[in-house]
């Protein structure tokens, strides 16, 4: 796009690939993120002094935080995301449920609104709801402050318990109710839109396999799913966007079981798994974000958008495979797979230091082909040529799942890898 760039890091990602890649590095604390990649002065004031126009948040730390968004704005910088209100609107689980309800988009089941303080009500709403039942705080969300009750018994003191530990952990005690889908698939649609009412979205991608929050292999389309289901709920993903005034890049997050679409919550930033849409659709999903952030429009409608075959995605993390112990340290041999429909986006290189202090992602291997039979065969020759020496990776773990029967035939759910995992018995 030929604008220069100037990245922030900590002490610890000095050595990072993409501080030697930017035009501009500045270096905004010490490892601790409370005191770097959290300290919003600190990168307010790097765009001040390298006399920057706007701010990218990345997928991490503040990306979904409303109040840096809105001092980004108030310091004269343009926030490349949504509008400070939309992910204040978001980041409230029930608020957005509303949004969505009144928007068109199916939600679970559950309790409209918070729930009351009235264990009588409490009761009421869970038979009417019928067990079991999930008790989800506003201010969680990715997994956090979520408990799944199976009986009126258990009922009163989880609602209890969750909302001492909503109040203690997100500074809102308020919970909701919902009921639990026992064993759904995580879908999710990519959205994108622009500040002159157009709105779009760019197909869904299937997150299921994923172990404790964390996703390991994303991949678009989703197997199985008819067109037709998944256009219905693509179409109301996008004509929700134009209802609220979104701007930017989002992802729609739904549970998917027994050929129905559940909303479940919305993310406000750009997500770790938007390569595999980049390649299904053909579309640079990070700089539409720059784009639409300075006021273009979107340069493309829904008709222009199609996809193309199919894309898969394996995250490679510093960890041990099958015990996934972070597994920090000198990456002493690194070499990255590539050929036709190969994509592979790290900060890593050989002699690399992985820093313990933060997440243990090291990188994506992203594949393309015309068919998903083609991407998994793509995937595995990927695979077989990535070394990475001095670390362990899960890369073992990678390749075992490309091979594996269930995962090949597609349509796996939520709790596939735990019961794999389970079976293999170390
Ligand atoms: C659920 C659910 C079952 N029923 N809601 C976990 C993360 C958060 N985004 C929502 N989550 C769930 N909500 C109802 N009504 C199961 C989960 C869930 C999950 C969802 C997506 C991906 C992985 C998951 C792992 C465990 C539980």
């Amino acid at each position: 796009m030929g604008i220069q760039s100037v990245v922030v890091y900590s002490e610890a990602d000095r050595e990072a690939k993409y501080v030697k890649l930017a035009d501009e590095a500045v270096c905004i604390g010490p490892a601790p993120s409370a005191l770097s990649y959290l300290n919003m002065p600190a990168i307010i004031s790097t765009a001040e002094v390298t006399d920057a126009e706007a701010i990218h948040p990345g997928y991490g730390f503040l990306s979904e935080n409303a109040d840096f968004a809105e001092r980004v704005e108030k310091s004269g910088f343009t926030f490349i995301g949504p509008t400070s209100e939309s992910i204040r609107t978001m980041g409230d689980k029930v608020a957005a449920k509303q949004a969505m309800i009144k928007s068109g988009v199916p939600c679970v089941p559950g309790s409209e609104g918070a729930l009351p303080e009235d264990t009588k009500e409490i009761i009421k709403i869970a038979r009417t709801v019928g067990y079991p039942v999930i008790i989800k705080a506003a201010g969680g969300g990715g997994g956090r402050g979520m408990r799944v009750v199976h009986t009126e018994a258990a009922l009163v003191h989880a609602v209890q318990t969750t909302r001492a530990e909503a109040g203690a952990a997100f500074g809102n005690p308020a919970v909701y109710m919902e009921k639990f889908l026992e064993n759904p698939r995580h879908i999710e649609i990519q959205v994108l839109a622009d500040t002159h009412r157009n709105a779009v979205w760019l197909g869904e991608r299937d997150c299921s396999m994923q172990r404790r929050h964390q996703k390991i292999i994303e991949e678009a389309p989703a197997p199985g799913i008819p067109r037709r289901v998944i256009e219905r709920i693509g179409d109301r993903c996008a004509a929700a966007c134009k209802k609220i005034g979104y701007r930017g890049a989002g992802t729609f997050e739904f549970l998917y079981e027994n050929g129905e679409f559940y909303f479940i919550e919305m993310n406000t930033r750009v997500q770790v798994e938007h390569p595999v849409t980049e390649l299904v659709t053909g579309i640079d999903i990070v700089q539409m974000q720059i784009r639409v952030a300075a006021g273009e429009k979107l340069p493309f409608s829904q008709r222009n958008i199609q996809m193309r075959g199919h894309a898969l995605e394996c995250r490679i993390n510093a960890e041990h495979p099958y015990t996934y112990v972070p597994s920090p340290g000198r990456i002493t041999m690194w070499h990255p797979p590539g050929g036709p429909g190969v994509r592979v986006d790290s900060h890593a290189y050989t002699n690399y230091l992985v820093p313990s202090n933060y997440d243990s992602m090291i990188g994506k291997i992203i594949v393309h082909g015309d068919t998903r039979e083609q991407a998994l065969a793509r995937m595995r020759i990927a695979l077989s040529e990535t070394v990475v020496e001095g670390i362990h990776t899960n890369i073992p773990l990678h390749r075992e799942l490309m091979a594996d029967s269930s995962f090949m035939a597609g349509g796996t759910s939520i709790h596939y890898l735990d019961g794999w995992m389970a079976r293999r018995k170390q």
